[in-house]
């Protein structure tokens, strides 16, 4: 049975101040305040609930027809003990014999009224276990919480991405750790593992329980939607997004059958693999003023397995040479920073500044993305990546006159 965690931690505070409230344990009943009554509302702003009698169904089947590329297969490097060392499917371009795509998701836009939220959309959890997050994709109403549950016997580090910004970064290093954190906004949110890179999920959040992930056959159902015509969202994380209007009328089920193969010829255009950038300067670079040096991230073989870096992680440059920061871990690799701001250091990953040194702090950076700083400050610098920056991705720069 599922229960609400609201109601649950509502009523353990009010067994607490009751507990630690009252001075003698056999004072009336009567003088305990009422339990607040759980509201009968929804956590989502705007949408109300009401009853659907004549409710009716958009239902159908998310294809891809035409010849289906192989995208990468991952290779777990870190942790075989736990994770293996067998190759895994990617699991960003699922598509069956007949054409039907796996975890595409449906949502139906705009909706204000209408059916209850599901008590087990309100329990969302994604789950670390073999070194897989489970499910690779997810549906979750908005200003609900979602439980993230290590069952590895090991370290796995959770990241949340919307749009360009980490909403969190948690290091769960023990097994049966849950933490729980609550999701603010609508919207679609990349999940990446700081220490398996291949780790990665998507979770979606949605402001009406008017939603559906695609299964195996690419087959979906939305029901109970009240007539009208609505704005439907298909979207897919490899190959974007497309809408449609779909009318509804009452207690009959409204067929949204989407063929996506227009979606993916403008994917076909992109190489799957990316070609690194250019090799950096080497080990120990020098550069002349007002030059531009290279600093690859990507990942590394290190002595326990492989591990993301900074190539060169050391470099000696000119004052007045500019850094560039490339991430080029790959199209299935993780986003990166480089960072020198005090304000984003960790116990492992101190920033290190000459004095009047300008500090600076890139985006999170996807493959192939870069980014800049100009050194115009001699002596020594110490930065770091924000998500990788505690599992050794550090760097330094020596800035000569
Ligand atoms: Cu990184």
């Amino acid at each position: 049975m599922k229960r609400s965690c609201g109601v649950y931690a509502a009523g353990i505070m009010l067994a607490m101040i009751v507990s630690c409230g009252r001075g003698k344990p056999d004072q009336p009943a009567a003088e305990i305040p009422p339990a607040p009554q759980p509201a009968a509302v929804t956590p989502i702003d705007g949408y109300e609930v009401s009853t659907v009698t004549d409710g009716g169904v958009i239902g159908g089947t998310i294809t891809i027809s035409g010849t289906i590329p192989k995208l990468p297969v991952r290779q777990p490097n870190k942790d075989t003990q736990v994770c293996g060392t067998a190759t895994r499917e990617s699991q960003k371009l699922i598509v069956n014999k007949t054409g039907g795509l796996k975890n595409a998701v449906v949502i139906v836009e705009g909706v204000r009224r209408g059916k209850a939220i599901l008590s087990a959309a309100q329990n969302a959890q994604i789950d670390q276990k073999n070194c897989e997050y489970l499910p690779h994709v997810q549906v979750m109403p908005v200003n609900t919480e979602i439980a993230l549950v290590n069952s590895d016997p090991i370290l796995h580090n959770i990241q949340f991405f919307q749009g360009d910004n980490s909403l969190f970064n948690i290091a769960q290093p023990v097994q049966g750790q849950v933490n729980k954190r609550k999701l603010e906004k609508v919207g679609f949110v990349y999940v990446e593992c700081a220490v398996h890179g291949w780790m990665q999920g998507q979770v979606v959040v949605v402001d009406n329980p008017y939603y559906a992930v695609t299964d195996e056959n690419g087959k979906f159902s939305i029901t109970d939607l009240p007539p009208g015509t609505y704005r439907v969202k298909i979207w897919h994380e490899y190959l974007g997004e497309k809408t449609r209007d779909v009318t509804v009328t009452g207690k009959t089920e409204t067929a949204l059958n989407m063929d996506l193969k227009d979606l993916l010829a403008t994917k076909a255009t992109v190489p799957i693999t990316s070609t690194p950038a250019a090799a950096a300067t080497g080990g120990d670079a020098k550069a002349a003023g007002g030059a531009e040096v290279t600093v690859q991230m990507h990942e590394v073989p290190a002595s326990a397995g492989t591990t993301f870096r900074f190539d060169p992680e050391n470099l000696t440059i000119k004052v007045g040479t500019t850094v560039k920061w490339i991430n080029v871990s790959g199209e299935d690799g993780p986003r990166h920073t480089s960072t020198d701001d005090p304000e984003w250091e960790t116990p492992q990953t101190p920033a290190i500044l000459p004095a009047g040194a300008e500090k600076w702090r890139t985006r999170f950076l996807r493959n192939s993305e870069s980014a800049t700083h100009t050194f115009t400050v001699p002596g020594k610098y110490q930065y770091f990546c924000e998500t990788h920056g505690p599992y050794g991705m550090v760097g330094t720069i020596t800035v000569v006159p």
